[in-house]
């Protein structure tokens, strides 16, 4: 089975850039003992919300998983690898040296369909101000960035949403045409 991870980061650590921070962590995923099977491109993003700090590396990666895997513990060694990155969890959407987000496990819908469904149409002014206390997969705003698609449509283009249907390169191309051409490879 597959999982799919966002990666990213706009804040130097330990004096490297976001890029090689970014190829570091990926090395480190590997040390927490997850197959990493594809990485895709690295991008430069503007950063969101906008003027809210420098712009991002942003990525995408796909591990491969045992079908008993627990998707917690996918999520804990994400969390894991974010602090010894020098990971702060200061402000939501606020600057960071490092930022993992579980996208996707296969087509699992966690906790329950309903609730992935209010988290994925929760308003804009509630996404800001909420965030949820335990995993929710896929991952409630992978259909509406262009810094989470672009890349996972260099490794995952014909994943499926279990929940709306599309693919990575649908969600993609349903987006605004400026979004993405914001997203430029490295
Ligand atoms: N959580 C629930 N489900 C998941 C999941 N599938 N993956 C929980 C990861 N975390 C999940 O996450 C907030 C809470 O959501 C945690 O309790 C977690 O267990 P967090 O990582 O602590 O906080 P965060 O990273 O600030 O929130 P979140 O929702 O991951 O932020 P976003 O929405 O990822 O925004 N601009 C550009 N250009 N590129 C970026 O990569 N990233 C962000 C972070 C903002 N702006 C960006 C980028
Ligand atoms: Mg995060």
């Amino acid at each position: 089975m597959h999982a799919l991870v966002a990666i990213g980061a706009n804040l130097p650590f330990e004096g490297d850039a976001p890029a090689e921070t970014l190829r570091r962590a990926i090395r480190a995923i590997a040390a927490e003992g997850l197959s990493v099977r594809a990485v895709s491109r690295f991008f430069a993003t503007p950063c969101f919300p906008p003027g809210a700090g420098p712009d991002y590396v942003n990525a995408a990666i796909v591990l491969e998983v045992g079908a008993e895997i627990d998707p917690t513990s996918i999520l804990a060694a994400l969390h894991r690898i974010e602090k010894q990155f020098g990971r702060q969890r200061n402000s939501r959407w606020g600057m960071r040296t490092l930022d993992l987000d579980l996208l996707t496990l296969g087509d699992s819908v966690l906790p329950d369909a309903e609730t992935q469904d209010a988290w994925r149409g929760l308003a804009p002014e509630a996404q800001a101000r909420i965030a949820p206390d335990r995993l929710i997969l896929p991952h409630p705003r992978l259909q509406d960035r262009a810094f989470v698609l672009v890349p996972l449509a260099d490794v995952a283009p014909d994943w499926r949403h279990p929940r709306d249907g599309r693919t990575v390169a649908e969600m993609l191309a349903d987006l605004p045409e400026a979004d993405r051409a914001e997203v430029r490879p490295l």
